[in-house]
């Protein structure tokens, strides 16, 4: 049309000052619609990869050179909520697992259909996105339990491929809801899930930059997590490797540790002797197919012109443990389930590293910054916007971290990390009661049982990560121990119970 119109333009403080004015004036103009140069988001979202024992980069060269080496590594990031579903509805709302009502993957507790009834849907940083004029999109993983509903589209997505039954974790054989059809795919080499979701990354990156709109983007390939395997092409190249034998491997004196640990140690010992290396060979095959993809959406962005204009965010749901303190898996709350690889490349982020607390619950917030949105009250998490630029006064010290385990049902815990759906052994399967935790710049401070015993009954672990990286020594186990640290304890467990119970701005 090219009818005039008024367009009010804010000037920089600085060109405000010079010019006496207020920093904004009204013009009339009669050009065409301007175009949209808010910034675009794209996340990609790993599995189950934790930073703490692989050497995450020298495994993935490509995202090490095209995000991290141009963009910021936070090199102390953090899942509070070490489980996939609860990671993820955390990731997608900024709120800790409280909050969110999501505390593991199934159950009253935790799991999509929770998720969903609590509401969460209506908030999340697609809803909030596209009711922003962004154009938003994923492929891959969504939340645990989707497969009770595979037809369904949560809100706020305008592209969606959500893979709907478990077989997605196997690489091959799985079905996706592509807009609301189920395409099944196969067991051929293009097939592969982490090669489709590229492919599926690719083409929304090029439609939407041909569109002129703004766009978020949500890439969450279940590579590494167990059991996918290398790509074909990668088979030939990933040779039996032995995970890194980190000080707490197979922890040998694990008295000092919550008695369900000590009472499962030897069986999950045994196995992991057999199935741990053999995994973190295939971990390590599967992270080059995900390198490949993070290649091939850096790649489109360039040809597009998007790239400078882009936020790209590289991270995992939650760590995962390699034979730490005898455990496979996550949920725990040592570093090895907590720990995520976290990188940030994007416009005015100069190339750095940050030894700031980064957590999951933060990146909403940060792209909600990005994007020109206010943040929500009811976001527990922080904008990382300020130590991405450099400022870190302020920052916190201290965070919450939280697992739910079977609560009312009355048992010290329960499986959580079978595969149901697939042909493959339950090799994994884990017990694992609920646990609140303070993890501090210096202390790590667990409450175990936290639902399923009354107080008198629970356990608790204190560690000195300054003595004490590895986490081989609790403090607290002893009666003498904790005569010892009594006036550490009460005030750790003070502030622990206030971060509990936290919500928005009391969680910051
Ligand atoms: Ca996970
Ligand atoms: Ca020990």
């Amino acid at each position: 049309m090219g009818s005039a119109r008024s367009v009010r333009t804010c000037l920089s403080a600085m060109v405000a000052v010079l010019l006496g004015a207020t920093g904004c004036v009204s013009v009339v103009s009669a050009a065409p619609e301007p175009v949209d140069l808010r910034p675009n988001v794209v996340v990609i979202l790993a599995d189950d990869l934790d930073s703490a024992t692989t050497p995450v980069w020298q495994a993935m060269p490509r995202t090490a050179a095209l995000i991290r080496d141009r963009g910021m590594e936070f090199t102390d990031a953090f899942a509070p909520m070490p489980i996939c579903c609860a990671a993820r509805a955390s990731i997608l709302t900024g709120e800790y697992g409280h909050n969110t009502g999501v505390l593991t993957n199934a159950g009253e507790v935790g799991g999509f259909e929770t998720f969903r009834a609590r509401g969460n849907e209506s908030h999340t940083i697609a809803t909030a996105l596209h009711g922003a004029g962004y154009r938003t999109g994923m492929a891959g993983k969504y939340l645990n339990g989707l497969e009770d509903d595979p037809g369904h589209i949560p809100p706020g997505w305008d592209d969606w491929h959500a893979g709907v039954d478990n077989f997605l974790y196997s690489g091959y054989n799985y079905t996706l809801n592509e807009n609301g059809t189920f395409v099944k795919y196969g067991v051929a080499p293009e097939d592969y899930e982490t090669d489709v979701i590229r492919a599926k990354s690719e083409r929304f990156l090029t439609d939407a930059a041909a569109a002129g709109q703004p766009f978020f983007w949500y890439a969450a390939s279940t590579a590494p997590h167990f059991p996918i395997p290398p790509a074909p092409r990668h088979l030939a190249d990933t040779r039996p490797t032995a995970a890194p034998r980190s000080p707490n491997y197979q922890e040998p004196d694990v008295s000092d540790k919550p008695s369900w640990l000590i009472d499962t140690a030897n069986p999950r010992a045994a196995t992991i002797t057999v199935t741990n290396d053999p995994d973190y060979t295939n971990r390590l095959g599967a992270l080059k197919s995900l390198d490949e993809m993070v290649a091939g959406i850096v790649e489109t962005l360039d040809r597009t012109g998007e790239l400078d204009n882009t936020y790209l965010v590289f991270t995992s749901d939650n760590g995962y443990s390699l034979g730490a303190h005898r455990l496979t898996q996550k949920m725990a709350p040592y570093e090895e389930s907590m720990r995520v690889p976290l990188a940030i490349a994007g416009p005015g982020i100069r190339p750095g590293r940050s030894g700031a607390m980064a957590l999951s619950t933060d990146l909403a917030p940060t792209i909600f910054d990005w994007a020109g949105l206010p943040i929500p009250e009811r976001v527990d998490g922080r904008s990382l916007t300020p130590v991405l630029a450099g400022e870190t006064a302020g920052w916190r010290g201290d965070f919450v971290a939280e697992y739910g385990g079977p609560g009312s049902e009355g048992r010290d815990g329960i499986a959580q990390e079978q595969i149901p759906g697939t042909d493959t052994p339950l090799i994994y399967t884990l017990d694992m009661p609920s646990w609140s935790a303070l993890r501090t710049d210096r202390y790590l401070y667990a409450r175990w049982y936290e639902r399923e015993r009354p107080l008198d009954q629970r356990e608790y672990e204190l560690y000195d990560l300054r003595t004490d990286p590895y986490q081989l020594t609790n403090l607290i186990k002893t009666p003498e121990g904790r005569a010892a640290h009594a006036d550490l304890v009460t005030a750790l467990d003070r502030r622990l119970a206030a971060l509990t119970t936290c919500a928005g701005v009391t969680c910051r």
